[in-house]
C-alpha cells in the first residue's frame, strides 16, 4: 500500500489496498475482531475510500474531522472536503468498540474488504449536518430523508486497511479507478479532460453541451455517470448506461471516453459540486461542468427549489482554483427549431420559439408508445429507454379482486382469464383465495395478521408477475386497507395495478352461501367469518366496483376488459 501516490494526472492518489502479504494476515487476525457489513451506500463510499477517489480521505471521519467538515467544508489538515464520509453503524454493533479497536467490513455475503483501525466512537449529529450540507431540515428532501430514516446513530471512524474493492460484475470494462483512469488517460495523450456528471439518460441537449464545453476547450470528454447511488426513482443504471454508450458513438473519434463512478450521491446541491470536482480531479480531469442546478433535488412540497440554479456555480467558482480543477459553467441547453440547433437559453433572442420535452412528457410518450423526436434524443437512445419502457400495452398488470366470501370474485375472475387468453400475448396467472390458501398458505388461519400474510404473498408473486410482462390475476377477499395499499404500491411502479372491488352486500352472500360457511359462521363454528364475526374494510381506491345483483360474471370481465383497454393495457400490440 502506498499512502499517496504521485500521478502525472490530478495531483497525489491515496491508495489504501494492502499487498497480498498484509491482507492474509489480517484475514487471519479478523477472527477475533468484529465486523460490520456494509450497507449499499458504505459499500459505495469504501470503494472511493480504498480506490482513491476520495483523496486524501484515507478512511472514515472522525467525529473532529465529521464537524469540521459540517461546519467548515474543510478537514482538520485545512483541505477543502464538503460532504461527511461518515461510517454509521447500530449501537450493539458500536458496543465494545474503542479507539485501537479493528472492524472487519464485509459486504452483504460475508467477504471482508477492508479493515478499519478504530480511532473514534461517537454520536452521529445528524441535525448538524442536514442544516450545514443540506441547509434544511425538509424530510421530503432525499438526502436529508437517508439521513433521518436510513443512517445509524453512532459512527465509527478511523484508517483503513483494504483487501479488495467491493465486487462489481456488471460492465467491469467501464469501471476504472481513478489510478486507471490516470494511465489510460497518459497513454492517450489527454493532457486536458472535461468530465460530465450525470445520473440522467443523455438526450441532445447533453450530447450538444458537452461537444461544445470540450471543443471551446479544446480538452478531450469523460463522460462519468454516477452508477452507485441517485435519486430515488431515477432510471435505472443499465438502461442508462445503454443509452450512454449509443451517445458515445456521435462524438469525433478517439475524443471521448464513458466510465462509471460507483459514488453514491448525497443530492446534496451546491456542497455536492464541490465534491463531485474533487472527485473528478482524483479521476485526472482537468475541468469539470457544472450546469443549472447541479446535485440539486428539485423543488419541496410547496414548489420552492431546494436551491437556487446556479448556487452550485457560484460556490464551486469560489474554491476551484484552490483546488486545481476547472469549473466548466453551463446555462441550459434549448432547441432553436428554425436553426436546427442547440444553443445556451441566453444566447437565444427574445421572440425565437425555442422547444423542449419534459420528464413527464417524455413519460407519457413513453407509456402511450408516442414517437420521441430526433431533435429531442437519439434515435438509438430512443430505442433503448422503449425498451426498458415497453408502451402499457405490452407491461404487465395485476388485476386485484376484493370482496366478501361468496360475492362472486372467483367467478368474475376465471371468466376474466379466459377472456384475456384469448386477446393472447401474455401470460395469465390466477392466485384466486382457495389456491393460494392451499398452495402458498396453507399454514395460515384467518387472524389479521394471517390475513395481511397472504394477502402480502399474493403482492410479491402478482408483483414477479408484473415485473416480468405477464398477468396476474389474484381473487382473495382481502379485507384490510393498508395491505391492500401497500400491495398496490408494490405492483403499481412495475406495470399496472387495477383494483376491483366485488361489492355484493353480506345479505346476498349469506342468502347464496354456495358452500355453507354462513350458515356456519352464524351457528359460531367458523370463528373470524369476514362480513359476520370480522370487519371487511369497504375499499375506497378501487378502479371498478361490481354490483353482482346487476351484472352477470360475462358483463363484470367485460367492463374490466374495457377498462384496461380505456387505460392502454390492452389493444395494438
Ligand atoms: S383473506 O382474508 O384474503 O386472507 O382470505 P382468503 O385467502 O381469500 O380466504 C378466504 C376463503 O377461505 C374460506 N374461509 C374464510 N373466509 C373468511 N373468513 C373466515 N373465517 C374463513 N374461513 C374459511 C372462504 O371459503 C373464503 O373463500 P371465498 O372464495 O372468498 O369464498
Amino acid at each position: 500500500m502506498q499512502d499517496h501516490l504521485t500521478a502525472p494526472h490530478g495531483g497525489t492518489l491515496v491508495d489504501r489496498l494492502v499487498d497480498a502479504e498484509r491482507a492474509e494476515e489480517l484475514r487471519a487476525a479478523s477472527r477475533d475482531w468484529p465486523s460490520w457489513t456494509l450497507s449499499p451506500r458504505q459499500l459505495c463510499d469504501l470503494e472511493l475510500l480504498l480506490n482513491g477517489g476520495f483523496s486524501p480521505l484515507d478512511g472514515f471521519l472522525d467525529q473532529a474531522a465529521f464537524r469540521k467538515v459540517c461546519e467548515e467544508m474543510r478537514l482538520p489538515s485545512g483541505e477543502l472536503w464538503p460532504i461527511p464520509v461518515n461510517l454509521d453503524v447500530t449501537p450493539q454493533a458500536a458496543e465494545g468498540l474503542a479507539t485501537g479497536s479493528k472492524l472487519a467490513l464485509r459486504d452483504p455475503e460475508g467477504v471482508m474488504l477492508a479493515v478499519l483501525d478504530v480511532s473514534d466512537v461517537y454520536e452521529h449529529d445528524r441535525e448538524l449536518e442536514a442544516e450545514k450540507v443540506f441547509g434544511t431540515d425538509d424530510r421530503n428532501h432525499p438526502g436529508v430523508a437517508h439521513l433521518y430514516q436510513r443512517t445509524n446513530e453512532i459512527s465509527v471512524g478511523g484508517r483503513l486497511e483494504g483487501l479488495r474493492l467491493p465486487s462489481q460484475y456488471d460492465y467491469p470494462m467501464l469501471r476504472r479507478t481513478p489510478a486507471r483512469l490516470r494511465r489510460e488517460f497518459a497513454r492517450l495523450g489527454w493532457r486536458k479532460t472535461v468530465a460530465f456528471q450525470t445520473r440522467n439518460p443523455m438526450h441532445r441537449a447533453h450530447f450538444e453541451l458537452t461537444l461544445r464545453a470540450a471543443r471551446n476547450l479544446e480538452a478531450n470528454l469523460l463522460i462519468h455517470p454516477v452508477v452507485g447511488m441517485t435519486k430515488p426513482g431515477d432510471l435505472d443504471h443499465y438502461t442508462r448506461v445503454r443509452c450512454y454508450q449509443q451517445v458515445l458513438g456521435h462524438y469525433p473519434r478517439n475524443t471521448a471516453m464513458l466510465s462509471l463512478l460507483p459514488l453514491a450521491m448525497r443530492m446534496a446541491g451546491p456542497r455536492e459540486a464541490v465534491w463531485h470536482a474533487i472527485i473528478r480531479k482524483n479521476y485526472g480531469c482537468t475541468h469539470f461542468i457544472v450546469g443549472r442546478d447541479h446535485a440539486g433535488p428539485g423543488s419541496d412540497d410547496g414548489g420552492k427549489p431546494y436551491y437556487g440554479p446556479y448556487d452550485a456555480q457560484q460556490l464551486l467558482r469560489q474554491h476551484e482554483e484552490e483546488l486545481g480543477i476547472e469549473m466548466v459553467p453551463f446555462q441550459m441547453m434549448v432547441y432553436v427549431e428554425e436553426r436546427d440547433s442547440y444553443e445556451p437559453v441566453d444566447e437565444v433572442e427574445e421572440g425565437v420559439r425555442t422547444l423542449s420535452i419534459s420528464g413527464t412528457e417524455l413519460r407519457r410518450r413513453l407509456a402511450e408508445g408516442v414517437e420521441i423526436p430526433s431533435w429531442f434524443t437519439f434515435p438509438e437512445v430512443a430505442a433503448e429507454l422503449q425498451k426498458s419502457h415497453p408502451p402499457r400495452a405490452r407491461q404487465g398488470f395485476t388485476v386485484f379482486f376484493s370482496g366478501l366470501s361468496g360475492a362472486g370474485k372467483s367467478t368474475i375472475a376465471n371468466v376474466l382469464q379466459v377472456k384475456l387468453l384469448e386477446l393472447g400475448g401474455r401470460p395469465v396467472t390466477l392466485l384466486d383465495g382457495d389456491i393460494v390458501r392451499t398452495n402458498l398458505s396453507s399454514e395460515l388461519g384467518f387472524s389479521k395478521e394471517h390475513r395481511d400474510i397472504n394477502i402480502r404473498r399474493i403482492g410479491f408473486v402478482a408483483s414477479e408477475i408484473t415485473k416480468n410482462g405477464g398477468i396476474a390475476i389474484c381473487a382473495p377477499i382481502a379485507p384490510y386497507d393498508r395491505v391492500r395499499k401497500e400491495v398496490r404500491d408494490l405492483v403499481a411502479p412495475l406495470g399496472g395495478f387495477v383494483l376491483v372491488h366485488v361489492a355484493t352486500p353480506v345479505e346476498v352472500c349469506e342468502q347464496r352461501d354456495r358452500k355453507g360457511l354462513y350458515a356456519k359462521a352464524r351457528a359460531g363454528l367458523i370463528k373470524e367469518f369476514t362480513g359476520i364475526s370480522d370487519p371487511y374494510e369497504v375499499p375506497e381506491d378501487a378502479e371498478i366496483e361490481i354490483d353482482t345483483e346487476k351484472l352477470t360474471a360475462e358483463e363484470a370481465a367485460q367492463s374490466i376488459i374495457l377498462y384496461l383497454e380505456k387505460e392502454g393495457f390492452i389493444g395494438a400490440r
